[in-house]
């Protein structure tokens, strides 16, 4: 393995700091029993390095002019911050023998970590990943995102249901952020726009705000894997405006001035636990505006402290990414300042902002695409809503009118505005309208974004449309997260595969080797071990590391489709229960999964699995064949743990439904198999690693559509499929909730009056019959072995490093630091 960056401190150096740390910045003497002391002494000691490199960046980039990429996002699920810094610093070792001369495990010194869990998923993990990749390929990046006082809540199970409580991740200070007072922003809200006739017959427009908040920002230091770079991560905290308070304060109104306090601070307070819903809240539409505002003052603050009032080289220096349609007004602010602030132009302010910014899609779910009333717009943004108006006109009048002229329907459709009795602003048109690039996040997603979802844009702006598939970190989803595998993984490659994962690829050769296939499948059966005790802890069931291990582990959502698992889960259990020698081998299903505390059906189906789960798991007539866990609490830390012990991936969203999926890529870059729709990145995954070594079933996207075509109806499959009808029937029995009939009927429900509007029912046989061969599969060791193997080695397209090439090369046109020297 090359390592160009050499260790920044031995391990007796590193020993010595954290015992001063430990003596002077905590007063911390009796530390033998309190390992978070020892945490904090950690952290601060790892800071000292990465503190150093990132002024060290901070030069470099000033210095070289080099062009930024401005990455806002409302989310980033960044999970525990220590191990991956000690890995990317390569100091893992040296931090591990100096904690153990303090008498401590490092891997319980990291379980007193706390996640930040500043995200609700996949997009929120992806910008994670992506901010990892960024700091490893030396690009000169900022993350901006808000700093939430609480991040997605604590799920617990009481009696079967999802009860939620509050994240209290910086309760006592967290050693990863500094604050940053010497870049606050005030942001004015609310008010009225006032017209100003000047005397050559032009308008002058200013805008007399009603309110102004304070933006405090909070920097989180991202540490590059092996890398000369640190990058920043700014999170903005909402607060009262000093001088807003301070009238208050001495005109006497000290309960008024504590009140506005406490509304500037409900802004940043908590994070919206909706992924794949639009909130539709006026408070989520003043998170997004004011972390937007915040956003672009601070870019155009750093842009000025290299070339003053010289707005000349601004769209070669910047580029903005918005991660979906969330910090969308950062256009709208962008455009005003430059308009009412710096004199530009209307046309010459749109030109600039169609130079930088580009827009990624994350969805095509409809109810996930965020509108917003023009009512509260005015309310809340009166001058961005007018600034809006003039895009929609010049879209209309010039770009719509010209391939389309005196086409109605055309400009109706297309219109940025939503006519109706609420007129409603489209974020995503504006989006697409204002940015030179919009890419979704794996090919078929993209090929649906062209034809589904904005065919007209790609006919009015060819070329625009594009892909970028999605990638995860091989730092923290292999390398940290599987020790033993990437030991293993580290005596077959010759160069360093967590940075170019690709190379990975050289292990293929060993799929067939009776050795390596004993060896990758013993690491394998180790990280069950472990994970069979945390399962113990966290739910009191017995699992067998010998059963396969089955996993689906994502958001709560109906087109993810758990409930099709479970609904095999349950046919599973009646062959079982028909016939105890029913041939299959053993098999744990492991979910983890929150569900949005306001979306019903996602906590019934929850309720269901974990009813069916206690039945199942106490029942000594199926000979513990069949086992069923839901772990609470499923996250970044959680999943770290999952991963490396799974078996088989579950990717089983209805076709054209999940945009890309990520998890998928983690399972399999650890040697799980994946079974799984023709869906997101499941169809680049496939061809990767071949059909023999993945099991793919369902309707295809064009089968769905067909399907729909001929009126679907789910009462077709439950009439004609007695295990479907029987299990659903089940579910309205006492069977699993003794004494209480109907409890988990509204699953069943949904399936049959409900409409089955995800097309579980259509998909279920070809399911059952994957599971069978999947089954057989595994009871064939040596071509399980096989299988695994070909998966961990064929992953090199999906690191997020090549996500990022491809953003660098295709939109963000950027050099990183090495190669400007
Ligand atoms: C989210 O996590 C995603 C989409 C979205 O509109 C909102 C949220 Cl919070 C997910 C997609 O569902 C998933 O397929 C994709 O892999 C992920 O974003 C990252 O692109």
């Amino acid at each position: 393995m090359a390592t160009a960056i050499k260790k920044p401190l031995t391990a007796a150096q590193f020993k010595k700091k954290v015992v001063q740390h430990l003596n002077f910045t905590s007063s911390q003497t009796d530390y033998q029993q309190d390992p978070t002391a020892v945490l904090r002494a950690v952290c601060l000691t790892v800071n000292e390095v990465v503190y150093e490199k990132l002024t060290e960046t901070n030069q470099y980039h000033k210095e070289h002019k080099s062009r930024s990429i401005n990455y806002l996002s409302l989310e980033y699920l960044m999970g525990r911050m220590l191990s991956n810094n000690l890995h990317n610093l390569d100091l893992f070792d040296v931090a591990q023998k100096a904690v153990a001369s303090l008498g401590f495990e490092i891997e319980d010194i990291f379980e007193e970590g706390h996640d930040l869990a500043l995200g609700n998923g996949g997009l929120g993990r992806l910008a994670a990943c992506f901010l990892d990749s960024l700091a490893t390929m030396d690009f000169n990046a900022v993350g901006y995102g808000i700093h939430y006082e609480h991040g997605l809540f604590k799920q617990q199970f009481h009696q079967g249901r999802q009860i939620e409580t509050p994240d209290e991740w910086r309760e006592y200070g967290n050693p990863w952020e500094v604050c940053r007072p010497e870049a606050v922003q005030n942001i004015p809200l609310f008010g009225h726009v006032e017209t100003i006739a000047n005397t050559d017959g032009s308008v002058q427009k200013v805008w007399h705000s009603g309110q102004t908040i304070k933006g405090v920002p909070w920097d989180v230091p991202i540490v590059g894997y092996n890398s000369k770079t640190v990058n920043v991560l700014r999170l903005w905290e909402s607060r009262a405006s000093s001088h807003f308070d301070w009238d208050q304060f001495n005109s006497g109104a000290y309960q008024d001035a504590h009140s506005a306090q406490n509304h500037a601070e409900t802004i940043s307070k908590v994070l919206y636990p909706n992924d794949e819903t639009d909130a539709g809240k006026e408070l989520r539409f003043i998170q997004q505006y004011f972390f937007c505002a915040c956003s672009i003052k601070d870019i155009i603050k750093r842009y000025q402290e290299q070339y003053a009032d010289d707005w000349s080289q601004f769209s070669k220096q910047v580029v903005i990414q918005l991660n979906d349609t969330h910090p969308t007004i950062a256009i709208l602010e962008l455009m005003r300042t430059l308009i009412d602030e710096q004199g530009f132009t209307w046309s010459d302010a749109f030109a600039m902002c169609r130079e930088i910014f580009a827009y990624t899609n994350h969805t095509l779910l409809p109810e996930a695409l965020e509108k917003w009333s023009v009512d509260m717009f005015e309310r809340v943004l009166p001058r961005h809503l007018e600034i809006l108006y003039t895009i929609n006109e010049f879209f209309l009048d010039q770009e719509v009118a010209a391939l389309w002229p005196n086409d109605h329907q055309m400009r109706r459709r297309l219109s940025i505005i939503e006519e109706g009795p609420q007129k409603m602003v489209r974020m995503a048109h504006l989006c697409v309208v204002t940015s030179f690039k919009v890419n979704g996040v794996a090919q078929i997603h993209s090929d649906l974004v062209k034809s589904d979802l904005f065919p007209e844009f790609n006919q009015l702006y060819p070329s625009k449309l594009t892909n970028v598939t999605n990638g995860v970190t091989p730092r923290r989803w292999l390398k940290a997260c599987n020790p033993e595998l990437s030991k293993l993984l580290d005596s077959k490659v010759k160069s360093d595969w967590a940075k170019d994962l690709s190379s990975l690829s050289a292990v293929a050769k060993f799929a067939d080797d009776e050795k390596f296939q004993q060896k990758f499948m013993a690491i394998k059966h180790n990280n069950k071990v472990k994970l069979a005790e945390e399962i113990l802890t966290s739910t009191g069931v017995v699992v067998s590391p010998d059963a396969i291990f089955d996993v689906q582990i994502k958001r709560l959502h109906e087109y993810k489709r758990q409930h099709l698992s479970f609904l095999h889960i349950l046919a599973l259990y009646r062959r079982l229960l028909a016939d105890p020698d029913y041939d299959m081998h053993p098999r744990v299903y492991i979910f983890g999964a929150k569900a949005a505390p306001g979306y019903y059906l996602a906590k019934e189906i929850i309720y269901a699995i974990n009813k069916v789960a206690d039945k199942i798991n106490n029942d000594d007539r199926i000979n513990g064949k069949l086992k069923v866990v839901f772990m609470p609490n499923y996250r970044v830390t959680l999943a770290e743990k999952i991963i490396p012990a799974a078996d088989v991936s579950e990717q089983i969203s209805t076709a054209g439904k999940e945009a890309s999926g990520t998890g998928n890529m983690k399972l399999a870059l650890n040697g799980a198999i994946t079974i799984g729709t023709l869906d997101g990145a499941n169809v680049e995954i496939a061809e990767e690693v071949g059909d023999d070594n993945i099991f793919i079933f369902g309707n295809t996207v064009d089968d769905i559509k067909a399907l729909e075509a001929n009126g679907y109806n789910p009462y077709d499959y439950y009439n004609n499929d007695e295990e479907i009808k029987a299990c659903l029937d089940w579910l309205l029995t006492d069977y699993f909730t003794p004494g209480n009939p109907g409890e988990l009927s509204a699953v069943a429900h949904s399936l049959l009056d409900g409409g089955d509007p995800y097309r579980l029912l259509a998909d279920f046989a070809d399911y059952a019959k994957a599971n069978i061969a999947l089954d057989n599969a595994y009871k064939d060791k040596a071509r399980w072995a096989r299988m695994a193997i070909i998966n961990t080695a064929k992953m090199g397209k999906f690191t997020s490093d090549r996500s990022i090439q491809d953003y660098v090369d295709n939109i963000w046109k950027l050099t990183p630091m090495s190669s400007q020297d």
